[in-house]
C-alpha cells in the first residue's frame, strides 16, 4: 500500500519545487500555474483493491518516485465516474486504466507512456479452470478452451451495456450477429443435459461482457450456468479450492502474476482468450502530459 512518508514528501516536494522553477517545460497539466501534482491533488483514481492494475500502480508509484500521490481504491464503476465528472469540466485527472474498456470510444483518452516498463507489455486475457474440469465437465471444458474474441467483440457488448442495454440482452445481441464465432468454440461439442458450471468473475467492465456471453454460449448447449461476482483474490482462491469451474478473467503474464504464482499447480490454463490487451495509467487527452515521468513535475 502507499505509505505517506510526510517529512520525505515535503522534502521531495520542495526540491521539485525548485527544480520547477528553474526548468519550466510547460508541461503543468491544465493549470499552468500549478503543478502536475497539485492540480491533481496527488490522487490517482483507482479501482478495487484486489485488481492487478493497483498491485503494479503502487510499483509504478514506488518506481517513479511518486511519493506524494495516493492511490485511491474504488470500484471500476466509481473510476468511470470520477473520470467522467472530470472529463465534463476539463478538470485533471489520472486513473487506472485498461484495454479494452468503453471509456476509450466515449472520451478522448490517453496512455502515459510507462518508460521503465512496470505495467509490462501487451497482455492477454487467459481463461483458467479448476484441477478436473476436463473430466468432470468435458464439454464446457473444450468450450471454454476454444473460446476466444477480440477487443472491437468485446468493445461491442461492452457499450451496448454502457449506453443502458441489459447485460444478458446485450449478450445475447452479440451472440445473434456472431453465430460464426460462437460456432467456432462449439465446434466438435455436444450438447449436455442441464450438468450445473460455475464462472466466477470480477465486476471489470471488460469481464462482465465476456462473462455473460460465455453464459449464455454454455447454456445454449444445455449447460445451467452460474456467474458469481467476486474480487479478484477470491476469485483466483475460487478456481484454486474447486469452488468456481472456470474464469475467462485472467490478466498474464503480469497484471495477474502475483495470483497465478500463488495459486501455480492448483489451476489449469485453457488457453488465451485476448491478445493485445494493455494496463496502465490514463488520462485525457487534454492534459498536457505524455509520460508517467511527468507527474512528477
Ligand atoms: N482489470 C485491468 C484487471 C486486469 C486488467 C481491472 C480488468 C486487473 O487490474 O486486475
Amino acid at each position: 500500500m502507499t505509505k505517506k512518508v510526510v517529512g520525505l514528501g515535503a522534502v521531495a516536494l520542495l526540491a521539485l519545487g525548485l527544480v520547477a522553477c528553474g526548468n519550466d517545460d510547460g508541461k503543468a497539466g491544465t493549470d499552468s500555474t500549478k503543478s502536475v501534482g497539485e492540480s491533481l491533488n496527488y490522487k490517482i483514481t483507482g479501482i478495487d483493491p484486489g485488481a492487478g492494475i493497483m498491485e503494479a500502480t503502487e510499483k509504478v508509484i514506488v518506481e517513479y518516485g511518486l511519493d506524494e500521490y495516493d492511490l485511491v481504491t474504488g470500484s471500476s464503476a466509481a473510476m468511470t465516474a470520477a473520470l467522467k465528472k472530470a472529463y465534463d469540466k476539463e478538470a485533471p485527472i489520472v486513473v487506472t486504466g485498461w484495454t479494452p474498456h468503453w471509456k476509450f470510444a466515449q472520451y478522448d483518452l490517453k496512455y502515459l507512456e510507462d518508460p521503465k516498463g512496470v505495467y509490462g507489455g501487451e497482455e492477454q486475457i487467459r481463461t483458467i479452470g479448476r484441477l478436473g474440469l476436463a473430466e468432470d465437465l468435458p464439454e464446457a471444458y473444450q468450450i471454454l478452451s476454444q473460446f476466444n474474441w477480440t477487443e472491437a467483440d468485446m468493445g461491442e457488448v461492452m457499450i451496448a451495456i454502457q449506453e443502458g442495454e441489459k447485460e444478458a440482452v446485450a449478450a445475447q445481441n452479440w451472440i445473434d450477429a456472431n453465430a460464426d464465432k460462437v460456432a467456432e468454440w462449439t465446434a466438435g461439442v455436444n450438447k449436455v443435459d442441464g450438468d450445473k458450471i460455475k464462472l466466477a468473475y470480477v465486476a471489470w467492465d471488460s469481464e462482465i461482457a465476456s462473462h455473460n456471453v460465455m453464459k449464455l454460449v454454455l447454456e445454449e448447449m444445455g449447460y445451467n450456468v452460474s456467474l458469481t461476482q467476486v474480487e479478484a483474490g477470491p476469485l483466483w482462491t475460487a478456481v484454486a479450492d474447486g469452488s468456481a469451474d472456470a474464469s475467462l478473467a485472467a490478466w498474464l503474464p503480469l497484471t495477474h502474476k502475483t495470483y497465478a504464482d500463488k495459486f501455480e499447480g492448483k489451476f489449469e490454463e485453457l488457453g488465451i482468450n485476448m491478445e493485445g490487451v494493455k494496463v496502465g495509467l490514463v488520462v485525457p487527452q487534454y492534459m498536457d502530459i505524455d509520460s508517467i515521468e511527468d507527474l512528477k513535475n
